[in-house]
């Protein structure tokens, strides 16, 4: 094994630094660089801090702090200037080690570990991904119970389990991976409808700012504004994009208009849950063909907004997968309890069980699709095993 450095600290400017030397020769590059304060020569024992200099030559980079992790991993904390960072990490390049990016050290570090499977250390790298405080946990039940669990009953029980189980569990998995999949990494909704019916008035008062422009002039909104929030176990980015329900049936203008729209359908694909906003106080308009077709397979809550004024919209004459209403003023903030609790309903994660045993990357992922059409016990043992200790994918 080679050694490697990364930086482990996010990117830009911060108070401090942390770069991680990892690997057989940590110990004599970092010997090759530090300079100790003081007089005494620094023993690198595990446990300790010591104070110095970064050195290049008679060049001084930094004064920093190395922790000893352990005999052959060392975090040196220097200065949060990215120049400096880099001067760091390319003195280190030059001394033999191999510059890495903080995940992939961390999962050769894990990788070392040899009492740990693959599943634990690609929950440990997910981790901070996570969304939500439900969505690490969710993570970290994978490790010993969730996921290993179950690759590890199979395993074990190998001989008297059947085929069919085994296909109709890995089944389960994926369908249930895609809630859990919410939970941890956020959901994507998108805000379409008519002009004028208020979405962007909704998606400043989902994010509790002013962050899209609101008039009374149609086509207010010219590009797409994102913004965050959350209710309970759901973090949501909202998307608030231009021509969305106004006029996607039309034929676009010029090449910016164009260009607007794809970027406006394709924000539509992605979308998790599209809330489709309706003026209640008007009488029904004619939806947009186009922008219904596209939704028409998708999860959608129709929102009707607007309910300070008398209604006018008459529900009965939507299409069906319209039916799923929620009444809110977006103006006066209310309803909107009520609109993230289907929004909850929706995306099923109301009472997800965070112990069970999920997917959450696409090796799992592809590795459990290809067990679930699974045709003989030893192809099941392989991918299984797999599952459990094959390569990572980083
Ligand atoms: N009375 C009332 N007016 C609203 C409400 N929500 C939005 N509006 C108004 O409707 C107009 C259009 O709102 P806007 O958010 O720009 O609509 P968009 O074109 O769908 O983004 C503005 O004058 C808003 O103040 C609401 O709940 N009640
Ligand atoms: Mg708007």
């Amino acid at each position: 094994m080679s050694t490697f450095a990364a930086v482990m600290t996010g990117q830009g400017t911060g108070a401090i630094s942390t770069i991680q030397v990892f690997g057989k020769k940590a110990k004599t590059i970092i010997k090759e660089v530090f300079k100790p304060a003081g007089t005494k020569p620094a023993t690198f024992k595990a446990g300790e801090i010591l104070l110095g200099q970064i050195v290049d030559g008679t060049k001084i980079i930094d004064q920093v702090t190395i922790g000893c992790e352990t005999a052959r991993s060392f975090a040196i904390n220097c200065h949060g200037n990215p120049l400096i960072v880099v001067d760091i990490m390319q003195l280190l390049g030059r001394h033999g080690a191999t510059l890495l990016t903080a995940e992939q050290l961390l999962s050769k570090i894990l990788s070392a570990q040899k009492q740990i499977n693959t599943i634990a250390i690609e929950a440990k790298l997910a981790q901070p991904k996570a969304k939500t405080i439900e969505g690490t946990k969710i993570i970290a039940n994978q490790i010993d119970a969730g996921l290993s669990k179950k690759a590890t009953e199979w395993i074990e029980n190998i001989k008297t389990i059947s085929l069919n189980e085994i296909r109709s569990g890995a089944e389960r998995i994926l369908e249930t991976s895609k809630t859990a999949k919410l939970i941890i990494y956020g959901c994507k909704a998108v805000i379409a409808g008519p002009p004028n019916s208020g979405k962007s008035t909704l998606l400043n008062c989902l994010c509790g700012r002013q962050k899209a422009i609101v008039t009374d002039i149609e086509g207010t909104t010219r590009d797409w504004v994102t913004g965050q929030c959350q209710t309970d176990s759901l973090s949501i980015e909202l998307t608030d994009t231009a021509g969305l329900g106004e006029k996607l049936s039309t034929t676009p203008k010029d090449i910016v208009e164009k260009k607007s729209r794809e970027k406006s359908i394709q924000i539509l694909e992605e979308a998790d849950i599209i809330l489709l906003v309706l003026d209640n106080g008007q009488p029904a308009g004619q939806l947009d063909e186009k922008l219904l077709e596209k939704i028409a397979g998708k999860k959608v809550l129709t929102v009707l907004n607007k309910s300070d004024l008398p209604a006018r919209l008459d529900c009965g004459k939507l299409p069906r997968f319209l039916s799923d209403t929620v009444l809110i003023s977006a103006k006066l903030g209310t309803g909107i309890e009520n609109l993230f609790e289907k929004i909850r309903q929706i995306c099923s994660v109301v009472g997800f069980d965070l112990r069970t045993a999920v997917c959450i990357t696409s090796r799992q992922e592809n590795l459990l699709k290809r067990l679930s059409s699974v045709k003989s016990k030893e192809q099941a043992t392989s991918i299984i095993t797999e599952l459990l200790n094959g390569q990572l994918h980083v």
